[in-house]
């Protein structure tokens, strides 16, 4: 009888799984010169996103500070990731909801990052906290307007 309830359970929880894995989408963003296309894209909880064509092009959520400290604008208890130069990535299911904000190493001077929202932007006001500046800012503002 244990055994039935716990084979149960397994079932239950598998084709749970299988739901969500059927019911998450794969978003494609791509690089292009100096620009990640679409700049701020906003997914559901679950998600995945592809970065292609990134030839020459780095996707990191890891920024560095002036005093090389490493801050990553991303919710609490979420996973950033760094591609490998030149490198397409498809990132993990991104589950936890909030703003991710990520750039391109060698192209960050010229501006190149970008935001992704997944689902609720749990973290925007401690976002904004940090006061944001330069090339930061100016994601920050992009997330900001999306989300109006
Ligand atoms: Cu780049």
């Amino acid at each position: 009888m244990k055994y039935a309830k716990s084979l149960i359970g397994a079932v239950l929880g598998a084709s749970v799984l299988l739901s969500s894995a059927v019911m998450a989408e794969n978003h494609v963003i791509t690089a292009a010169v100096t620009a990640f296309k679409p700049m701020v894209l906003k997914i559901a909880p679950g998600d995945t996103v592809s970065f292609e064509n990134m030839n020459g092009h780095i996707s990191n959520t890891v920024f560095t500070n002036k005093d090389q400290s490493k801050t990553e604008y991303i919710p609490t208890g979420a996973e950033g990731w760094t591609s490998g130069m030149g490198d397409n990535l498809t990132t993990k299911p991104l589950t936890v909801e909030g703003i991710y904000l990520y750039k391109c190493d060698p192209h960050w001077g010229a501006g190149m990052g970008g935001v992704i929202i997944v689902g609720t932007p749990t973290n925007l006001d401690d976002i904004l906290a940090t006061k944001p500046k330069g090339a930061l800012k100016r994601l920050v503002k992009k997330a900001k307007k999306a989300l109006k």
